[in-house]
């Protein structure tokens, strides 16, 4: 039996400055989009969804696109949309990797779909006779410019592997008849629920540095233990059944030859090394946001901090 214990975190929040403006630019192109696309992280669909995003541009039929699938289960990959679908109005939702060109297809077919419907209510009876508009939406890294790179092929916009890479909006025409517009990353201000912020932090939605790149590492090890992912743990000669968590980073730091003078396991260079192999994806597919209705199957006790003070404060943030 291992335990973590998380009880003493704070919930971390994340909202600069050009945040704040990309939502006001998103509110002033809304008018001119046809369609919206909201990314989320299949791995997180409801923690990376920003609910506030969909509140914002409701008045226009919306398209949740549940990315980088290829980390995620995929059963609660496909759970997770048919949720979403039935919680919101007007909205439909697609399953992408984008890295392999996987639903892109079908971003275009449902968005043509969605708008011929939406025009179809509003009593439109011409043809469009301009490009269709959609507007690409969501949190940070979750892979809006990756997805417009994929479609347009002639990779204008740059992509990387943390959150914030894009700064401003950007129109991008493809060859065919639709135009997309990329905008930055945007997290809902205020903080979030703790386990719903180390979430952010592991996919690289928030930055790590603000959480604290031992917590994340932490809390990465404790779900592939609540998820009995012990694989890529095993290929680092960790053995188990695991009781110290100390023994988990010192196997992997004496493996990778990560050591401080005086041959002492060099335990910051091991946690940014594991960090990174988890978003390359290393870990394999597993999903973070967990449905409250499913069994958690393993050995492992996950202490929280008390979940009625957070619940009561997200309240008081809303009333
Ligand atoms: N594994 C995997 N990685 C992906 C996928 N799509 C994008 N990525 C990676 O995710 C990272 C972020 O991609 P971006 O396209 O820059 O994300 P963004 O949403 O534009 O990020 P900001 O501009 O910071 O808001 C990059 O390293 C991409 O290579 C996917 O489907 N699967
Ligand atoms: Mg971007």
């Amino acid at each position: 039996m291992i335990n973590f214990d998380f009880s003493f975190v704070k919930g971390v929040g994340w909202y600069p400055g050009h945040m704040l403006k990309a939502t006001r630019d998103i509110r002033k192109q809304l008018k001119l989009v046809d369609v919206v696309v909201i990314l989320t992280d299949a791995r997180t669909p409801i923690s990376s969804l920003n609910e506030g995003l969909i509140k914002i541009t409701s008045t226009k039929p919306i398209l949740i696109v549940l990315n980088k699938a290829d980390l995620a289960e995929d059963e609660k990959t496909l759970e997770w949309a048919e949720y979403l679908k039935s919680k919101y109005e007007n909205c439909d939702y697609v399953i992408t990797e984008t890295l392999k060109r996987r639903g892109l297809r079908q971003i275009t077919d449902s968005a043509r779909k969605l708008i011929k419907e939406d025009r179809k209510k509003k009593g439109a009876t011409r043809p469009l006779l301009r490009p269709i508009r959609l507007m690409i939406v969501g949190v940070p890294n979750v892979g809006k410019s990756s997805l417009i790179n994929a479609l347009n092929r002639k990779k204008s916009t740059r992509t990387g592997p943390r959150p914030g890479v894009t700064r401003s909006q950007q129109w991008i025409t493809l060859a065919d008849d639709m135009e997309l517009l990329d905008t930055p990353g945007i997290m809902p201000p205020g903080n979030p629920l703790v386990e719903c912020g180390l979430r952010l932090g592991l996919i690289n939605a928030v930055k790590q540095d603000l959480i604290g790149k031992s917590l994340l590492v932490t809390y990465l090890i404790s779900q592939l233990f609540k998820h009995e992912n012990y694989n890529h743990l095993k290929s680092f000669g960790v053995k188990f059944p695991v009781t110290d968590y100390d023994h988990i980073l010192e196997t992997i730091s004496a493996k990778m030859g990560y050591k401080l003078p005086g041959n002492m396991p060099d335990i910051r260079k091991t946690e940014e090394y594991i960090l990174r192999e988890y978003t390359d994806g290393k870990f394999g597919k597993m999903t973070l946001d967990i449905h409250p209705d499913s069994q958690a199957k393993s050995d492992v006790t996950i202490l929280w901090p008390d979940a009625k003070i957070n619940m009561d404060a997200e309240e008081d943030k809303e009333s």
